[in-house]
């Protein structure tokens, strides 16, 4: 509910509230992070979070980046655990976890002549295609080469995606990719090094493939540059819309790929097929047909200084509230520390109680929230003793219910005092058919999936107000009971 506000109502917030102004502009992205093609934003332009990273900080942010080759059980589309796509590098290349790390503020895709990898025992079921096996050459003989794929834990439709970067030079792919629902948009495929055909070193692939029916149609350009792509960073930026992908390099518009070309030998006519979500990914692979890496020039790093994608108002997706669990205030009073848990990327904010409303909670929030990309968020003090509770907000503006409120003191000899701004009983918790949920009448009762989704609302008439929940399947719930006085709330489990 409180997302739609915000879109909807987008810019009238923008010019009403500077605060708000700081947190949707400010906190996702700077005025510089737009488009470069397009730096006072003439598009629209809103950061997803999702799918952005600078790649500061000690490591990759595993809730929005899978390692290929790492554990990925939970998130749709994972195959075996492991991989998405079932892909587990282009023969005889394996992808590993190993390979890929953040440093410096970059992201690096490494590949690796790597003699003690552990090589899956699995080879192309179709040889005349693929001839070869993991670390293996053609006639069996040790070719052990590791390289690395890093792939978004979301899928998105449509918005502009931009990344900064430096090829490997080594002869394999450095790629910039989506995939999914049968489409796959290849924004680039370079090769740093190409033995062969030097002016290889200076260009981008570009595809469109449908595989839903075997690899086609399909569309493939080649866009040349005035640089080996290995040597320098540059700017490639990629905009997916309804119609079409318009190309750029370095903030100048190179061409747009519509229709019109990707289904130019498809007498089934002119549509669109890139219209369903898809998986963002980088990645390096031997295509063998071209040449193989020699071992003098591994290692070879894919270096990506940021990946940034935006979203127009209308393709915006994300339409779920951060959840907050596992408060924990034990050392709130003595040192000021809140921790709690946060189901996604968010900005977390300590807010007083006595704000009625979430947008009005907001207004009262310190102005320096705490940007969360790790599950576990910490936030300490910056205000006065007093009674204070816990709001997160995501990249789309998606507001979390409150959590229980809280005190904090400033002086670490005050005592501990635990104060619900709502105080409210749910039993039986865990529970299966039904709940009662006591407290005074008049409020409002909400019970909420672990995705922030109201799944019932109830206007609450008596002080035992029991509550069918036997239409609910089994999991993590959250109970919110709200009044003119406040808003309380409750983990809930549904067996
Ligand atoms: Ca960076
Ligand atoms: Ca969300």
């Amino acid at each position: 509910m409180a997302r739609n506000y915000f879109k909807k109502n987008h810019m009238i917030i923008l010019n009403q509230l500077t605060l708000l102004t700081i947190l949707l502009v400010y906190a996702f992205g700077t005025a510089q992070d737009y488009p470069f093609s397009d730096p006072t934003n003439q598009g629209g332009w809103i950061l997803n979070g999702d799918f952005s990273d600078e790649f500061e900080g000690d490591a990759l942010n595993k809730t929005r980046w899978h390692l290929q080759g790492e554990s990925c059980l939970g998130i749709p589309g994972c195959r075996e655990g492991k991989w998405f796509n079932g892909f587990k590098g282009r023969w005889p290349a394996e992808f590993t976890p190993n390979n890929a790390w953040v440093e410096g503020g970059k992201l690096i895709l490494e590949t690796r002549w790597d003699p003690d990898y552990p090589f899956l025992d699995n080879c192309d079921p179709n040889p005349s295609r693929d001839p070869y096996c993991f670390g293996k050459d053609v006639n069996g003989d040790p070719l052990p080469i590791t390289t690395a794929a890093v792939n978004s834990t979301k899928e998105f439709t449509y918005g502009y995606m931009e990344i900064l970067c430096k090829a490997a030079d080594a002869e394999i792919t450095s790629s910039f990719w989506t995939i999914g629902n049968g489409g796959e948009i290849d924004m680039f495929e370079m090769f740093g090094k190409y033995e062969n055909r030097k002016y290889k070193e200076k260009e981008l692939k570009f595809n469109l493939i449908d595989w839903r029916n075997g690899f086609k149609p399909r569309f493939d350009t080649f866009i040349s540059t005035d640089w080996r792509v290995a040597d320098d960073f540059h700017v490639y930026g990629f905009e997916w819309g309804d119609t079409s992908v318009k190309i750029f390099i370095d903030g100048q518009y190179i061409a747009e790929i519509s229709a019109r070309h990707f289904n130019k030998n498809n007498e089934n006519g002119k549509e669109w097929f890139f219209t369903t979500p898809e998986r963002l990914w980088v990645d390096q692979e031997v295509f063998y047909w071209n040449g193989l890496p020699n071992e003098a020039d591994l290692p070879a790093q894919f270096q990506i200084e940021y990946i940034r994608v935006w979203q127009k108002d209308s393709q915006i997706e994300d339409v779920t509230a951060p959840v907050l669990s596992n408060l924990d205030t034990s050392q709130a009073a003595s040192s000021g520390l809140v921790s709690v848990n946060v189901s996604e990327q968010a900005q977390l904010y300590l807010v007083p109680t006595g704000t009625p409303s979430d947008l009005d909670a907001i207004k009262a929030a310190d102005t320096n929230p705490l940007t969360v990309t790790e599950a576990k968020a910490t936030k300490s003090n910056r205000g006065t003793a007093g009674t204070y509770i816990l709001y997160a907000i995501d990249w789309a503006g998606n507001i979390s219910l409150a959590s229980e409120a809280f005190t904090i003191a400033n002086d670490p000899t005050a005592s501990t005092q635990s104060n619900n701004l709502l105080e409210f009983n749910v039993y039986p918790n865990p529970a299966k058919d039904y709940i009662t949920v006591n407290s005074e009448i008049n409020n409002t009762i909400k019970i909420i999936s672990s995705l922030g989704l109201e799944v019932k609302t109830i206007n609450k008439a008596s002080k035992s107000q029991e509550i069918s929940v036997a239409d609910l399947t089994s999991g993590l719930y959250f109970v919110s009971v709200s009044s003119d006085n406040g808003t309380g709330i409750k983990k809930l489990i549904i067996q």
